[in-house]
């Protein structure tokens, strides 16, 4: 496959500017960018998904560049529906500190900053050797600024597509770089990039867009009860995020395949009849998990979030370590539990029981199991073994209920 097939194969294109670029990207070696404003201090799945395109691109010989908007962070991309409220230069500071260390980890690409070549343009120079080349029709007529005519957009979100375009021209200039790729939203700040390059320096220059990665509700990949997966382990760990790939839509899995993974043509197609024959062993949901969480989180991540949340559903804990385990529990609360109890007493304790009556019927019924095995006699006394790496002990009662306690 070319590379131009792979990315249509992939639904990785929304929009070329140009029919040309599709030699380019076949025949010749493009140096290319991509950005990411600094919002936050980690990114999230969704830039994940974006940002990928780098890592693809490169393996066909093209070089990437990725950008992180000092500048562009201090004013804010508009938004389709509100102004951003404006973030301190402090916060900027530290975001970009921790998004340069993580795209240049992750993704492995060199990181500029725009913040470096647009602090010392002057408001004089700016208008005169930028905002001359914007016409305020042209700039109007952008979605984004469209759909915020209504609800009020200020100037200096207005202004945000003529810094995006700057950057495109800086990087023409200094480092050969003739296409912007990025995500569909971006689609007004690439083309006014390559407007600018036009009028400006009466050369080429490309972009291309993928579509945003959703669900089949037009949900954003990623977004699990309005919070972001972000990539920092220590901000969603793998076992949360194999909780939520593992649990991803069976009909949209195959397309996340394409979209999320460097898994070849026939490794998916592959997958995608296993899909069919036998959806309940999710094998496709587990490739897809696998892949993205060792690409994130080092190789065996993907195995250790397996592990754990195989315990949960077995019951079995006693492969797992004190960390695991409170990885597993974080959201529970844990009851103090000394040595010598008796399980009746314990199970009330711990809040899995409310009575005696009720915790003996429990335990005569074979419901209660310590750390996986199964209790079922009235006398039985907790001891030091019944710790796990001597602190946590975890009772279960039926299949889904945990209680946890832990040493005091
Ligand atoms: C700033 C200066 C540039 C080029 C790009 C930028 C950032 C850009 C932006 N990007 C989004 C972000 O920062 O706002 N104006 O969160 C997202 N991207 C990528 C992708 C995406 C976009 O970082 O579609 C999703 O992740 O393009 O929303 O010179």
């Amino acid at each position: 496959m070319t590379c131009y097939e792979d990315l249509k194969w992939r639904g990785l294109i929304q929009d070329i500017s140009d029919d040309k670029l599709i030699d380019k990207l076949n025949n010749e070696s493009l140096t290319f960018y991509i950005g990411t404003d600094p919002t936050a201090d980690s990114m999230h799945i969704g830039h994940y998904s974006s940002f990928l395109i780098s890592k693809r691109l490169a393996k066909y010989g093209h070089k990437p560049i990725l950008l992180v908007g000092g500048a562009t962070g201090l004013i804010g991309d508009p938004k389709p529906t509100a102004e951003r409220p404006m973030i301190s230069k402090e916060e900027v500071e530290k975001n970009i500190k921790g998004l340069k260390k993580q795209a240049e980890e992750i993704f492995g690409f060199e990181v500029v900053n725009n913040y470096d070549w647009t602090k010392d343009i002057n408001v004089i120079d700016f208008l005169r050797d930028y905002g001359k080349y914007f016409n305020v029709g042209y700039m109007l007529g952008k979605d984004k600024v469209r759909s915020r005519m209504e609800s009020g957009i200020t100037f200096a979100e207005f202004s945000y597509m003529i810094l995006q375009a700057l950057d495109f021209m800086y990087l023409y200039e200094h480092k050969n770089c003739t296409l912007q790729v990025a995500g569909s939203d971006q689609w007004g700040n690439i083309t006014s990039g390559i407007e600018l390059i036009r009028k400006k320096l009466g050369k080429e220059a490309y972009g291309m867009v993928m579509p945003l990665v959703t669900d089949s509700n037009g949900v954003k990949f990623g977004k699990t009860e309005g919070n972001a997966l972000w990539l920092d382990k220590n901000k969603t760990s793998s076992y949360q995020l194999y909780q939520y790939l593992i649990n991803l839509e069976d009909s949209m899995i195959i397309s996340y395949l394409k979209m999320l993974t460097f898994l070849s043509k026939e490794e998916i197609e592959e997958l995608e009849k296993k899909n069919n024959e036998h959806p309940e062993l999710r094998e496709a949901h587990k490739a897809l998990a696998k892949e993205i969480i060792n690409d994130l989180h080092g190789e065996g991540s993907y195995e250790k979030a397996r592990m754990m949340s195989e315990a949960l559903f077995t019951g079995k804990f006693t492969d797992l370590n004190r960390q695991e385990i409170e990885e597993l529990f974080k959201d529970y609360d844990k009851k103090i539990v000394n040595n010598d109890i008796n399980i009746l007493d314990l199970l009330i304790n711990i809040g899995a029981a409310s009575s005696k009556r009720e915790a003996r019927e429990f335990v005569l019924g074979n419901a209660i199991s310590v750390n996986g095995e199964k209790v079922n006699n009235l006398e039985y006394i907790i001891s030091d073994k019944d710790f796990l790496d001597d602190k946590y002990l975890i009772i279960r009662r039926g299949k889904k209920n945990y209680y946890i306690g832990m040493r005091g």
